[in-house]
């Protein structure tokens, strides 16, 4: 009655922001990632007959607050009849900083529930689990690139790349390590009420899609470095234009952005992307990858730097 699963978090270039259901947690649009390498949660269920309630660990210490988000993604995936569980995270990057935590921890918890259950579900309907707890994470149940669709009344994964076949690297510069101020639910949720841009947002989506599964397709790093800063910077002009606003970024962030059009200038293979946090995830051919890193390490205000590789899908731990 018990499982350990991995998962990488994913990065979005074609981000996922606003959702057309929120009881079911379903994306108003589709949205492309890739997923990473290095950064990973680790996630171990063990389902207790002896236990009066779930507790959870994250790195080690006692956590009530991620609890009831967890519990509810263990009644989906293991049945609300289920025993209570011992659940125990670790996690070697910062957690909600917009490093994309929350796909990890939710992809994993999905996986390690799922064998804790002894539920041998497919991949899509891991996925479809995952993404009722967290819209990103069911991105994070495959590897390489991903493209999350909106099929029916459900979301539906499929790889668009192997992490194998375009080993792109992505260089993280970390400009705060607290959690941030607004989670993305909420914040989704203030920009699909208030934003006067939301709409045009959903309605261009689709292109957006196509541009980045062409680019993709045909190993076009220009094409995909300027379909994905401009969805990014999209996504960021919607909370900006919301009540209250949203600024996610602080002053490093928009130095990072200065470094990243520089090295552009300079002739480097890189381009930026910005989740819900202040951290730029600097994107970049690998043989440019020591330049983007040395660039953003020097740009003040970057406290710390990540630098990873394309990783492979979430998996049991002893099926790594
Ligand atoms: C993304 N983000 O596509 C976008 C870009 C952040 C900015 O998906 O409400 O934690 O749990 O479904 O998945 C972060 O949102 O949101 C996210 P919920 P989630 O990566």
């Amino acid at each position: 009655m018990q499982g350990t699963a991995i998962a990488q978090p994913n990065i979005a270039l074609i981000k996922y922001w606003g959702k057309r259901d929120i009881d079911r947690n379903l994306p108003a649009v589709g949205s492309i990632s890739i997923t990473l390498r290095e950064l990973h949660t680790r996630m171990h269920v063990e389902l207790d007959e002896a236990l009066d309630a779930d507790v959870l660990t994250v790195n080690d210490e006692p956590d009530e607050n991620m609890l009831p988000r967890l519990s509810a993604c263990l009644d989906r995936v293991a049945g609300a009849g289920r025993p209570r569980a011992r659940i125990a995270s670790t996690c070697n990057f910062p957690i909600a900083a917009g490093l994309a935590s929350s796909a990890s921890s939710f992809a994993a918890l999905t996986v390690a529930a799922a064998a804790a259950a002894g539920k041998s579900f497919d991949v899509a309907r891991l996925a479809s689990l995952a993404g009722q707890a967290s819209g990103s994470a069911a991105r994070s149940l495959l590897g390489g690139f991903v493209e999350l669709e909106n099929v029916g009344d459900d979301i539906a994964c499929r790889s668009l790349c192997d992490a194998g076949d375009w080993p792109l690297t992505v260089v993280v510069a970390i400009t705060e390590s607290g959690p941030k101020a607004v989670g993305s639910t909420e914040a989704m949720e203030i920009s699909r009420r208030t934003s006067p841009f939301y709409s045009s947002w959903v309605d261009q989506q689709a292109e957006d899609l196509d541009t980045a599964r062409a680019a993709i397709a045909t190993r076009d790093f220009e094409k995909l470095a300027a379909i994905a800063e401009h969805n990014c910077l999209k996504m960021h002009s919607i909370m900006w234009a919301s009540r209250p606003p949203m600024v996610y970024w602080n002053a490093a962030t928009m130095r990072c952005l200065q470094t990243v059009r520089q090295l552009q200038g300079q002739g480097k293979g890189v381009f930026f992307t910005i989740d819900a946090g202040p951290q730029v995830k600097a994107v970049c051919l690998p043989e440019h990858a020591a330049a983007v890193e040395a660039a953003l390490r020097a740009t003040a205000g970057v406290v710390d730097i990540m630098t990873t590789g394309l990783g492979e899908g979430a998996h049991l731990e002893n099926q790594g």
